[in-house]
């Protein structure tokens, strides 16, 4: 039946009978038939009868990682064995098919990702929200690896077009930059304008984020420049042919590109633009959409929520503003309160260089009634402050939402907290170091504003569709509420005990070893053995994140085995990630690992005891590969810099043990497993502070540990650079000379013989594996579904209306 009809989709959608059709019409059909059957359920969900039944959710983040989506809907929608039937049928693989969708890589990491997770748990928990971000033409780099280095190539993911988005040309607004300040009000009662601004359209493009079996299909709504006038026919029949297009060029450049992480210098001023110009977009269309409820604007809280994904959308704190008082013509107290009461601000990282700070230059030129507007909500909010705490100077300086030192710039972190209803960290341990040091002084002037909302992932995504072998054997166990029920997945623990489940368990492992080993072959051009530990390091490229840690004991242990030939050792470590383009010390360390790989992998005396492998082009579409196989999930961070981690989650669920430090999620994933199923190494947050306020000095443990001195010295003297002999002395020079800021030497000790308790335990493979499955099932909690309970009670106050009066307004702090 459904075979029937996609063989119809086929003809009717490529215009070819299924014996012509190649798999890019393979996928126009498949695409167009899930099109169908969710389309029916889509236009019931935006409907305004499904919105009027509870709180709606406005996710605002830069980026978006949500994978592909042919797959997941397939299995959503119980299609996918038909249609892979179907196919089968006619000579087509899938799996070949589904390769050929794009995969949207509009995010650079956990952050992005993480908005796809809660965009998912929000469908399935069936809750009414949409995303809002840049539909970017570019997403982030392709990442190519020559003789090791890095190298960024385009991913124009477009090129094809994407299956599945709706253009909304009905959907269209203007957003402006730069212009100023008229004053049209009374003295006492002055009103801006806004005038002259240079005015270009963000166009909407519709995504269907669907849930699990449920009835509930939700938008991911981007946004797209487009000019009124994109070109100026005048100067083009004038012959200007170059000019003419320069404006649209300016103007198209707003979406071109992500920018790829906080390290990188480029782009300020147009990432600052990208910024207002999506919020922007989003802010009116949340409005358009409330005053089409009917209701007053004094219920926009009851009604809507508006969650800031980090602080990258925190302008739209002053864009509410400036629509609730210059074009709703509230006053500022009725604003003010309103505009509290409707946002939400989620902190993912306290590391100072990622707090994002921007030049007062910028908003003069670009946004001067935003900063009008600023100054105002600093001005009320430091009188407030100065009200309770007279006398303290500097409290006031530390709270303003200015910096005054050097360059003026606003805080918008201040911002965002300043202009929202709560505050959450990523995980307890990240929460509590907000409140205890960050942002110790908001928490002290409102009380229970910052809360925790530990993160969690889709088990949809992570474990039904990047491990479907291992969710059979799970159902055959305990059946498959836990899809819908995650709390349910716990109920696989007394499995852990049963010899059988345990041997099922190993083989669905060991089928995924293979699948991965085959990935690599394909990639790195290198065999690797499925019964090695497989020892897997994957995020971004970042000394926080400690990959030289790692590498660090990649080189001891090939020193040691090089040594005792007897050594019962057999480990694979897999290396994936992106490095920021402007991240030396990253690329840098990339390439170490390339060179240690070369050596290593072609040294006969390490041969089946040890294989490095890097793989390039790290993204979801890989990750769903690799992390299924791992045996071993390295979260090494050094402890107080990982807000929470998701791969962490990812990786645990789907059975690999833990060798981490006891921060971000890590300490609660460990909670969670049971102490004696992690390992657990390194110091503490409190030994890392203490250690920093003393002075750490690396050169005592390079003194002190003739290993990790062995080890420095042989990457010092060119051993795995012999045509460049001092290529990685800068690498050296950071952990030693350089004060290693991250702490790899001081950890390095525990870590080694942390690993050497990996190993002992790794050879008794069937206990491993209990432990493997206690794992899986102790990762019940770190669904994103609860993570989105949690946003709806503690945040959102989402399920039902507030059962609330419409309320008074009061004086705003
Ligand atoms: C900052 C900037 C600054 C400007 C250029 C682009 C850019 C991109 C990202 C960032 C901040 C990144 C913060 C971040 O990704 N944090 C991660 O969030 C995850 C989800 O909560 C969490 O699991 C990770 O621990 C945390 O590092």
């Amino acid at each position: 039946m459904q075979g029937d009809l996609l063989l119809k989709y086929v003809r009717s959608s490529t215009g070819r009978p299924p014996k012509a059709a190649g798999p890019r019409q393979w996928l126009a059909a498949l695409v167009a038939l899930v099109r169908e059957r969710i389309g029916e359920q889509w236009s019931r969900s935006i409907g305004a009868e499904a919105e009027r039944r509870g709180k709606c959710v406005y996710y605002l983040s830069m980026e978006f990682l949500p994978g592909r989506l042919l797959i997941h809907a397939l299995r959503n929608l119980d299609l996918y064995e038909s249609c892979r039937e179907t196919l089968a049928e006619h000579g087509v693989d899938l799996s070949v098919v589904a390769e050929l969708e794009p995969d949207p890589a509009l995010g650079n990491g956990g952050l992005g990702r993480l908005a796809a997770c809660l965009l998912d748990s929000m469908a399935n928990l069936g809750l009414p929200a949409y995303g809002y971000g840049i539909r970017y033409d570019c997403g982030l780099f392709a990442q190519e690896m020559v003789d090791g280095w890095q190298v960024e190539r385009p991913d124009p993911w477009l090129r094809y077009g994407n299956p599945w988005e709706i253009p909304r040309g009905d959907l269209v607004y203007p957003v402006g930059f730069g212009g100023r300040l008229v004053d049209h009000g009374a003295a006492e009662r002055p009103r801006y304008d806004w005038t002259g601004s240079d005015e270009i359209l963000a166009v909407a493009y519709d995504l269907p984020v669907p849930g699990f079996q449920s009835q509930r299909l939700n938008t991911l709504r981007l946004w797209s420049p487009g000019a009124a006038h994109e070109l100026d026919l005048r100067s083009f029949n004038e012959g200007n042919h170059a000019g003419a297009f320069s404006r649209k060029n300016a103007i198209e450049s707003l979406s071109q590109v992500l920018y790829p992480g906080d390290a990188s210098p480029a782009g300020r001023e147009l990432r600052f633009k990208q910024e207002y110009f999506f919020v922007s977009a989003s802010v009116q269309d949340i409005l358009r959409r409330f005053r089409r409820s009917g209701r007053p604007l004094e219920c926009l809280p009851d009604d809507i929520v508006i969650q800031i994904n980090d602080t990258h959308p925190s302008l739209a704190i002053a864009e509410l503003m400036r629509l609730l008082l210059d074009r709703h013509h509230l006053d500022w107290e009725q604003a003010w309160h309103l505009t509290r009461r409707s946002f939400a601000y989620t902190n993912h990282t306290l590391m100072p260089e990622a707090l994002e700070t921007w030049p007062l230059q910028y908003f003069e030129k670009l946004l001067p009634r935003h900063l009008q507007l600023i100054y105002e909500i600093n001005d009320r909010f430091l009188r407030g402050v100065a009200r309770r705490c007279p006398n303290d100077g500097a409290l006031v300086r530390r709270l303003s939402l200015i910096d005054e030192e050097g360059e003026r710039r606003v805080r918008m972190a201040h911002l965002a907290i300043a202009g929202s209803r709560r505050v959450n960290g990523v995980s307890k341990i990240h929460t509590s170091l907000m409140q205890r040091t960050t942002f110790a002084d908001f928490a002290a002037l409102f009380p229970g504003k910052i809360v925790n909302v530990t993160n969690g992932i889709s088990f949809r995504r992570w474990l039904h569709e990047a491990n479907p072998e291992l969710v059979a054997l799970i159902r055959s166990r305990i059946g498959d509420r836990w899809l819908s029920q995650p709390d349910e997945l716990a109920a696989l623990a007394p499995h852990a005990d049963d010899p059988a489940f345990r041997t099922a368990f190993r083989a669905v492992k060991q089928r995924n070893k293979l699948r991965l080993a085959e990935l690599v072959a394909s990639d790195c051009g290198i065999s690797i053995d499925p019964n090695s530990l497989f020892d897997v390091h994957i995020k971004r490229i970042h000394e926080y994140k400690r990959q030289l840690l790692k590498l660090l004991h990649v080189v001891a242990l090939y020193d040691r085995l090089r040594r005792d030939a007897s050594l019962p050792i057999s480990r694979t470590v897999v290396f994936s990630g992106k490095a920021a383009p402007g991240y030396a010390m990253a690329k840098l360390t990339l390439k170490l690992i390339h060179d240690v790989a070369l050596r290593v992998n072609a040294d006969p005396a390490v041969a089946g005891r040890l294989k490095l492998v890097f793989i390039p082009d790290y993204g979801v579409r890989k990750a769903q590969v690799i992390v299924p196989a791992a045996d071993l999930s390295e979260q090494i961070s050094t402890a107080g810099h990982e807000a929470s981690g998701t791969g962490n989650m990812k990786l645990a669920l789907n059975g690999a043990l833990t060798v981490g430090t006891l921060d971000g999620a890590n300490i609660e994933i460990r909670e969670a497993v049971g102490e004696e199923n992690f390992f657990c190494f390194g110091a503490t947050i409190e030994e890392v502070a203490k250690l920093r306020a003393e002075g750490y000095d690396p050169w005592r443990h390079y003194h002190g540990n003739a290993e990790l001195r062995a080890v420095l010295d042989l990457i010092a003297s060119g051993h795995f650079s012999p045509s460049a002999p001092d290529l990685f002395k800068p690498v050296v020079e950071r952990l030693t000379s350089g004060g290693d800021p991250y702490l790899v030497l001081a950890d390095f000790a525990s870590y080694v013989s942390c690993q050497e308790h990996v190993e002992a335990n790794y050879l008794d493979a069937d206990d491993w594996t209990r432990r493997a499955v206690l794992n899986t099932a102790g990762l019940a909690k770190f669904s994103s579904d609860h993570a989105v309970r949690r946003y709806a009670e503690l945040i959102w106050n989402a399920g039902a209306r507030e059962e609330r009066a419409v309320p008074a307004f009061t004086a705003a702090e």
